[in-house]
């Protein structure tokens, strides 16, 4: 089906985008599913880019739209006051600045009840370590959306086995270029490329975690 959010998301219309934004929010569509309609209007973005049909200027021009999408869409956003679980760790991996997609994770994690610690971007995979040993996590959530990057995310789950902690923490990756394949590779518990997903993977580890411990 054609969406017209993604569409105009796509071809950078700065204005329509905004106009589609608040029309569905005010006819009652979740703000999952306006991310979704706007990420895949800004994947199109992308492969116009790689086509040489867009410019680094279109990328960051996305950019700017879609932090505007979200300044729209955060005060709807359903605030989940009770904390849930232990603190989950997240940053984008070493050589990757990316972080849109991150930060609508964790604003949408925060909004339900989860502590997360942003660790930011570029981050290399010993301060990965480092940070969960440090806050103890459950969950160490890893962004990348460049593909070359991908490397540096097994060498974050080897450093943690090294460490004695791969079994103490579930890692989940998410971004454009990953997949079944990306997780196998890097020895990923879990991998999620929409928000819908991310959620609903985060929920799950909890869920798990509660009902060990109250086998235990
Ligand atoms: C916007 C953008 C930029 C912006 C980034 C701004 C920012 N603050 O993030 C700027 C202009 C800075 C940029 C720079 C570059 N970019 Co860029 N960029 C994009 C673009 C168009 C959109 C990314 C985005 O924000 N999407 C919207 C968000 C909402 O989606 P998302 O990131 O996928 O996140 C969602 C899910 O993936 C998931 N998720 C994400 N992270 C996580 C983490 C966890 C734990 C979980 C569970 C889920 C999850 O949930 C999110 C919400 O739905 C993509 C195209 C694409 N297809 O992704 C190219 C793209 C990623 N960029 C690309 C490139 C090449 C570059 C540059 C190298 C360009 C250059 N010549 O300089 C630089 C690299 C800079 C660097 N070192 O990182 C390529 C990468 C190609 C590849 N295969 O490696 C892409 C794919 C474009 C393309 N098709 O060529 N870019």
């Amino acid at each position: 089906m054609e969406d017209e959010l993604q569409i105009a998301m796509a071809e950078l219309d700065e204005d329509k985008t905004l106009l589609l934004v608040t029309e569905r929010v005010q006819a009652g569509y979740t703000s999952m599913e306006i991310i979704e309609s706007c990420r895949r209007g800004v994947e199109i973005v992308g492969e116009k880019y790689s086509d040489s049909h867009y410019y680094l200027s279109d990328l960051i021009m996305s950019e700017e739209i879609l932090k505007e999408v979200m300044q729209i869409l955060e005060p709807y956003i359903p605030v989940n006051a009770a904390q849930k679980g232990r603190s989950i760790v997240m940053g984008t991996i070493e050589g990757d600045i990316h972080d849109l997609g991150k930060n609508i994770i964790i604003y949408l994690l925060r909004s339900a009840g989860f502590q997360v610690n942003d660790l930011g971007v570029d981050v290399t995979p010993e301060r990965f370590i480092k940070a969960v040993d440090e806050t103890k996590a459950s969950i160490l959530g890893i962004s990348v959306l460049l593909s070359f990057c991908v490397g540096s995310i097994k060498k974050v789950v080897d450093l943690l086995v090294d460490a004695g902690l791969r079994d103490k923490v579930k890692v989940v990756v998410g971004g454009y270029p990953v997949n079944q394949q990306v997780k196998e590779f890097t020895g990923a518990d879990f991998y999620a490329n929409d928000v819908t997903e991310a959620l609903k993977i985060y929920h799950e580890i909890l869920e798990l975690e509660e009902s060990s411990v109250s086998e235990s």
